[in-house]
C-alpha cells in the first residue's frame, strides 16, 4: 500500500535488517529495540492491524505465526520469548501495518503492561 512504512520496508525502498523472509512474511529488527532480541514479523500483504485481520487469508495469518516461531529458533531464544501485537490507539499502535513484536534474550517482566 502506498505510504505504508512497512510496505516500503518489505519492498526494499526503506532499508531494514531482515532476519527472515518467505513468500508470505517478512521479519526484521525493530529500530528501537525493547529487549536484546526485538524482531517485527509482518505479512507481505498489507493489513492495518488485528482489527482488520479478516482482510488477510488464513494461510498468510498462519504463516505469520510460523515465522514468529522460526525467528525465535533462529535467534536462539531457547529460554522463551514474548509475542505482542498492538492494535489501535489504546494499545499505542504506531505503524498501521499488522506486525508481531518478538521479544526475548533476557528475563522479561511478569507484567504485561
Ligand atoms: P507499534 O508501536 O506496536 O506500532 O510498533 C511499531 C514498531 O515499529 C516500533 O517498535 C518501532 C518500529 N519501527 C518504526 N519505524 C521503523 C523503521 O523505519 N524501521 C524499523 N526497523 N522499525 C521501525
Amino acid at each position: 500500500m502506498e505510504n505504508c512504512l512497512f510496505c516500503k520496508i518489505i519492498e526494499g525502498t526503506i532499508p531494514s535488517a531482515c532476519v527472515y523472509q518467505d513468500e508470505k512474511t517478512y521479519a526484521f529488527r525493530d529500530i528501537n529495540p525493547a529487549a536484546p532480541t526485538h524482531v517485527l514479523v509482518v505479512p507481505k500483504t498489507h493489513c492495518s492491524g488485528l482489527s482488520a485481520v479478516d482482510e488477510l487469508d488464513d494461510a498468510t495469518l498462519a504463516a505469520c505465526l510460523r515465522t514468529v516461531k522460526k525467528v525465535a529458533e533462529q535467534e536462539g531464544l531457547t529460554g522463551g520469548f514474548r509475542m505482542v501485537s498492538n492494535c489501535g490507539a489504546h494499545a499505542c499502535q504506531s505503524v498501521p501495518h499488522l506486525h508481531f513484536h518478538v521479544l526475548g534474550g533476557e528475563q522479561l517482566s511478569e507484567k504485561m503492561v
